[in-house]
């Protein structure tokens, strides 16, 4: 094993090299050896000054997440950068790749930076629910300035080498050889005989702040942080810098810093961060399967779904060509799609020459021969097994060998869909979710005969299309809509027994989700339900009276609520209220006042009993790729680490016993506790299907 960290010399300046794969993290075996490193160099007369670098692909992102949660080994990545700064010599960061978190902080450590060009500098803290707590907070506001320190550190997102070169951050931005420059640059300043000045004491930025416009814009960024406590710690840490002194300032940054991360916030992000990295991991598919290349994605169909999956893949630098049955759909998908692109140039997120550029990424047919170029072919067309057949019947004929095939297929049998392409070795579900370019989900149905290298290259292409690849199996509604299912069995009964559309959606909104079930049934158009149900032979009591009456949401101005002279703000109707008694009436249910609780009994508690189905069917592999459907496509809030990350917070035990009571109750399949929950509830923890 290499050494974590190294001394080299180039005459008098030293090279202090940090080499922790992957991303050279500030674990206790980097910081131990770089304390005794920055010692012996202090103390070292022949040194005039040093360079901090890193070996690998990065500076340092961070601090060594991993030991959150656990004792604090000493050296800390405080004590470090406070031997940084009383080195006595001038302490030079070279950055290349990511200088992030706690990596940043080291670097707000030395006197100078010199970053290569292509570098990323941020604090990201906030998106594991924490503050920057290596000093972070009361140094950068010192270097960038107040506003533009709370705009980086409340949104966590990195900056490039030349924004930070714009803003005081670094001193210098190299193309190439970066740490021989940086040496160069310590050897200048240490030749200058001039003082290296330390960033905790550089106050011109901050003696005068104006505290009247940071707080103007602490309050605006404070609305955006949806019951998340990190951005609005962020802030008051960011504040404090700009009204104590630096020591209090540090001293009230760690104590924030430590009430964060014992916290459920921060313990349920950093369970994403890791969720997502491990969701890329599919048993089967090891490191060595390689994927097939995707120059050209092929797509069937440019309505809603089939235009936004066309945006999402040209969005992501690949070509598309677009198949229509008629030149008049295909217009109107081009059309939709280009004032989409309208809206973001006049946004200011799209320039027009990038709009036209976009544009000219899709290549519009209606012809199926001309897919024959393509190395991946989506169909998003009707929802319907016959028609999706005959879609595939016509794609085998052109496709060429090795082209994957996907179908977008909501809940039809993929492996049925998969036989009759005669290739379903080639085969697989990729499971958009609407709006295809924004939402970040992408389930990743694996056929019974899906190939190893299939699922690697639909992993590889979800990536690089800014996607959340999960990887599930063949089962009616794959997880996120399955789990949908059981959430929604009893929101109408809720509401015939006693609650209210308002008190359910509120119950929902107050636990953090964007929107209740009823909102959403209205923004997405009572109708499409109705449709589906229909075509299904089922029936909902409430939904279907409001749509035989015409009332069909948001686009109507009536659905579940009203939406007076056009607005989005739903607003409760004595009409609603009045048909949920009447209904009730004829159906003989006695209405009774429900309560909070027997509302997140209700429709939480069965979101979860069906997640743990799903790992007991081995549908998800792990119980955190089901968190990451559920947080990326369906709104659960972050702050508590998706549905079943969430129940070993609210205790495995509790919910088999509340589960246990509605089924003995209702005997309705959706509360009948799953084998894999019961076991939970003996040991606190949820085995993984796999395991
Ligand atoms: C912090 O610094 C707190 C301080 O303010 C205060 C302290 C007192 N620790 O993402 P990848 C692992 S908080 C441990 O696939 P990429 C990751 O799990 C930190 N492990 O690579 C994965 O493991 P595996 C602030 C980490 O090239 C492997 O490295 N910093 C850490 O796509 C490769 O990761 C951040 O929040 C870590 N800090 O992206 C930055 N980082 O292979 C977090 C990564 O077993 N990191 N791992 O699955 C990132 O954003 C990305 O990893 C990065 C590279 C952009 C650096």
């Amino acid at each position: 094993m290499t050494e974590a960290v190294t001394i080299a010399r180039d005459g008098e300046i030293a090279i202090v090299t940090i080499d922790n794969p992957p991303v050279n993290a500030m674990s206790f075996h980097v910081r131990e050896p770089l304390m005794a490193a920055l010692t012996a160099l202090r103390d070292e007369p022949s040194v005039a000054g040093m360079v901090l670098a890193c070996a690998g692909r990065t500076f340092v992102a961070g601090a060594d997440i991993t030991e959150f949660g656990k004792p604090m080994q000493q050296p800390e990545l405080r004590d470090l950068i406070a031997a940084l700064e009383t080195l006595g010599k001038p302490a030079v960061a070279a950055i290349h790749g990511t200088a992030l978190g706690g990596g940043l902080e080291l670097a707000l450590g030395c006197h100078f930076r010199v970053a290569e060009a292509s570098a990323k500098l941020g604090l990201p803290e906030v998106k594991l629910g924490i503050l920057p707590g290596g000093g972070g907070t009361v140094r950068l506001p010192r270097l960038v300035g107040p506003l533009k320190a709370l705009d980086m550190i409340v949104s966590g997102t990195p900056i490039s080498a030349k924004d930070a070169l714009a803003n005081g951050l670094v001193d210098a931005v190299v193309e190439s050889d970066l740490v021989a420059k940086a040496v160069a640059f310590a050897r200048e300043q240490a030749k200058s005989g001039k003082p290296a000045v330390a960033v905790r004491d550089r106050n011109e930025l901050i003696a005068h702040a104006d505290l009247a416009a940071f707080d103007a814009r602490a309050a605006e960024l404070a609305k955006k942080a949806r019951g998340l406590e990190a951005p609005v710690a962020c802030a008051e840490s960011v504040r404090n810098a700009l009204t104590l002194p630096f020591d209090e300032a540090q001293t009230k940054e760690r104590e924030i810093f430590a009430k964060l991360v014992a916290g459920d916030q921060s313990k349920a992000q950093r369970h994403l961060f890791f969720a997502e990295r491990e969701a890329a991991k599919v048993p089967g598919v090891g490191k060595d399967v390689k994927p097939r290349d995707i120059a050209r994605v092929g797509i069937i169909g440019a309505g809603t779904m089939g235009g936004g999956i066309a945006m999402a893949f040209v969005n992501g630098g690949i070509p598309v060509t677009l198949l229509e049955m008629s030149r008049e759909a295909l217009d109107r998908g081009l059309g939709t799609i280009e004032k989409n692109y309208a809206i973001s140039v006049s946004r200011g997120s799209l320039t027009e020459e990038a709009k036209a550029k976009r544009m000219a990424a899709f290549t519009p047919s209606t012809d199926y021969a001309d897919l024959a170029n393509c190395d991946l072919i989506i169909e998003a067309v009707f929802e319907e097994m016959s028609v999706k057949k005959e879609v595939f019947g016509r794609i085998k004929a052109v496709a060429k060998p090795g082209a994957i095939l996907a179908t977008n297929t909501s809940y039809l049998d993929v492996n049925e869909i998969a036989a009759s392409t005669s290739r379903p070795q080639d085969f697989l579900g990729l499971h958009f979710f609407s709006p295809a370019n924004v939402m970040k989900l992408l389930e990743i149905v694996r056929g019974a005969k899906t190939a190893p290298d299939v699922l690697a290259t639909a992993l590889a292409v979800g990536k690089k299309i800014g996607k959340v690849p999960v990887v599930v199996g063949v089962c009616h509604g794959f997880v996120g809509n399955r789990m949908l299912g059981a959430r929604g069995a009893e929101t109408e009964p809720l509401l015939l027994e006693g609650a209210t559309p308002h008190q359910v959606d509120k119950v929902f909104t107050d636990f953090g989700w964007p929107m209740g079930p009823f909102q959403m049934w209205d923004l997405a158009g009572l109708d499409i339900g109705w449709r589906n149900r229909k075509a299904q032979g089922k029936k909902a009591i409430i939904a279907d009276t409001l749509c035989e009456q015409g009332r069909f949401g948001q686009k109507t101005g009536r659905g579940m609520y009203l939406y007076e002279s056009g607005s989005r703000t739903p607003t409760p109707d004595p009409e609603v209220a009045a048909l949920i008694e009447e209904k009730a009436k004829e159906l003989g249910i006695e209405r009774r006042e429900i309560s909070s609780q027997e509302i997140i009994e209700r429709t939480f508690y069965p979101l979860i009993n069906e997640g743990a189905k799903i790992l007991e069917e081995g549908i998800a592999a792990r119980a955190s790729d089901i968190d990451m459907v559920w947080v990326n496509g369906y709104g659960f809030p972050i702050g508590k680490g998706g549905p079943m990350f969430w129940a070993s917070l609210e205790g495995f035990g509790k919910i088999v016993e509340r589960l246990d009571y509605w089924h003995a109750r209702t005997g309705k399949d959706i509360f009948k506790p799953a084998e894999l929950l019961r076991k939970a509830a003996e040991t606190g923890k949820l085995a993984d299907a796999a395991a």
